[in-house]
């Protein structure tokens, strides 16, 4: 099923079995306790409203399935992407001894990590599902720093509401709400399956939620920003995703 069409299942559900004047009254409990997701406005807007309202206000602390080592797919699946760009392709010749991520926005200490940096931060694993909007999926063990772990160390100033983060692919950008940039299974990932991420799934660093859908998880991050309001960033919707009609919450 397309993400079009799901959507509208969900909301042509919702009214059916609510009715459209509750629909109403949903939409502003979820203005009232902020749970307007960037995505609000045009035709499917509301459905995104209640999808994200409902979903923050039921499974919020909830974790991604995790999976026993026998179940990691062999081989994983790399997506097809745009060619790599000759910025990347100096860093790859260098060992990614340049690669940098910088954070900026609301934080108190805005910092640029080396990757050796990111590595001596407390390490994690996790075997998880990464599911693709297109139907296919697979499981692997994800080796990195939670987020939160490097949040914590550029101090995130309490209005904070939204990590923006960028790939070096500037096609591909997106954002989380601090719940899910919290969340204990959010990763920066640099290793996959015992190895080095490889390059086909992001190497040398990607974001991984395992919450939501596999576009969330964008590869070759450089950059984070943690803001208040995603109304700077591109056409203001939280991501690249909503301006290609894909959902900004795409949680699973
Ligand atoms: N920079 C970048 N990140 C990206 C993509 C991409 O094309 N470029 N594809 C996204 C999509 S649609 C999915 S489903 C997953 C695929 O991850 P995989 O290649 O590890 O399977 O990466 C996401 N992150
Ligand atoms: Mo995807």
């Amino acid at each position: 099923m397309t993400d079009i069409s799901r959507r509208k299942l969900i909301i042509g559900g919702l009214a059916a079995t609510a009715g459209i004047s509750a629909l109403g009254v949903a939409a502003r409990i979820a203005q009232k306790y902020g749970l307007v997701p960037p995505d609000h406005g045009g035709i499917y807007g509301l459905g995104e409203t209640l999808t994200y309202a409902s979903q923050r206000l039921l499974t919020r602390h909830s974790l991604a399935r995790e999976f026993s080592r026998s179940q990691i797919s062999n081989p994983p699946f790399a997506n097809e992407m745009a060619p790599l760009s000759e910025g990347y392709k100096r860093l790859q010749a260098g060992g990614f001894a340049d690669w940098r991520l910088t954070v900026d926005g609301m934080v108190a200490r805005p910092a640029s990590f080396s990757l050796h940096q990111l590595k001596s931060f407390p390490s994690r694993s996790q075997i998880t599902h990464l599911a693709c909007e297109e139907g296919w999926s697979y499981i692997a063990e994800w080796i990195g720093v939670p987020l939160s772990h490097v949040l914590d160390a550029v101090g995130v100033q309490p209005q904070a509401r939204y990590v923006a983060y960028f790939s070096i692919d500037p096609d591909w950008w997106d954002s989380v709400d601090m719940a899910d940039a919290l969340h204990p299974q959010t990763f920066l990932a640099y290793g996959m399956n015992g190895n080095e991420l490889p390059v086909g799934n992001g190497g040398p660093l990607r974001m991984r939620i395992p919450r939501q859908l596999g576009y969330k998880s964008v590869k070759f991050i450089t950059h984070l920003t943690v803001t208040d309001s995603m109304k700077g960033f591109g056409k203001g919707l939280g991501s690249m995703e909503p301006e290609g009609g894909y959902a900004w919450y795409a949680g699973i």
